[in-house]
């Protein structure tokens, strides 16, 4: 059997990035985000981009609110290899996985999208299955990736953003009298 390979021509990945528990030494969620961006840029990633961290309300069990960003990353990483290099940074930044879905956690990074278009594995799913729902992923994504059409759903970033902020916006439909 061919080992998996490893290696590719230079490629482009966009990543999400959450936080919503301190580091001791790095400090609040922004700060952690920050100091994520500058672990993407080492090693064998080339920042390319980061769009500006916002806050936002926990989707799910957790009840502190989250810092969150996105950035645009250049590699030779396939994408297991640079998914095992995302583990590992969430890992040195004291991530620990107990179990609990959507928990509270120092770090998350996820793969949105690369430019390989699709891939799927036991181990990895891109584009993020649960990107296209969730504004503090495309909100940050819009600011540095705007023209990057998602491979399944044949849309923008941009446009998949605008169509969530305006369900978002949508007046709700009246309720019947009884
Ligand atoms: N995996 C499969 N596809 C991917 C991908 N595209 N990118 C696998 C990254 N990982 C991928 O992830 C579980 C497994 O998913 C990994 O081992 C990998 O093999 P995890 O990071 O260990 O666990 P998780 O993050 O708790 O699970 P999940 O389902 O990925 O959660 P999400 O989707 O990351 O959501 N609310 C706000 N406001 N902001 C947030 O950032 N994040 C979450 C977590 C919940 N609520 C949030 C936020
Ligand atoms: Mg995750």
């Amino acid at each position: 059997m061919t080992p998996p390979t490893r290696y590719l021509p230079p490629t482009r990945y966009l990543i999400a990035l959450g936080s919503n528990v301190a580091h001791p030494r790095h400090g609040p969620p922004p700060r952690v985000l920050r100091a994520a961006l500058a672990a993407l840029d080492a090693d064998g990633l080339t920042l390319i981009a980061a769009a500006p961290i916002i806050a936002s309300a926990p989707l799910g069990p957790s009840r502190r609110r989250y810092a969150n960003g996105a950035a645009l990353i250049e590699t030779a990483l396939a994408p297991l290899a640079l998914l095992d290099c995302l583990q590992a940074i969430e890992a040195a930044f004291g991530r620990t996985r107990r179990g609990q879905r959507w928990g509270a956690r120092t770090l998350d990074l996820d793969v949105v999208l690369w430019s390989g278009g699709l891939w799927h594995d036991p181990r990895l799913t891109i584009p993020h299955p649960e990107y296209r729902r969730r504004l503090f992923v495309l909100g940050p994504a819009s600011r540095i990736a705007a023209d990057w059409r998602d491979p399944k759903t044949g849309l923008c970033v941009k446009h998949a953003h605008a169509r969530l902020t305006r369900r978002a916006h949508l007046p709700k439909a009246p309720r019947p009298h009884v």
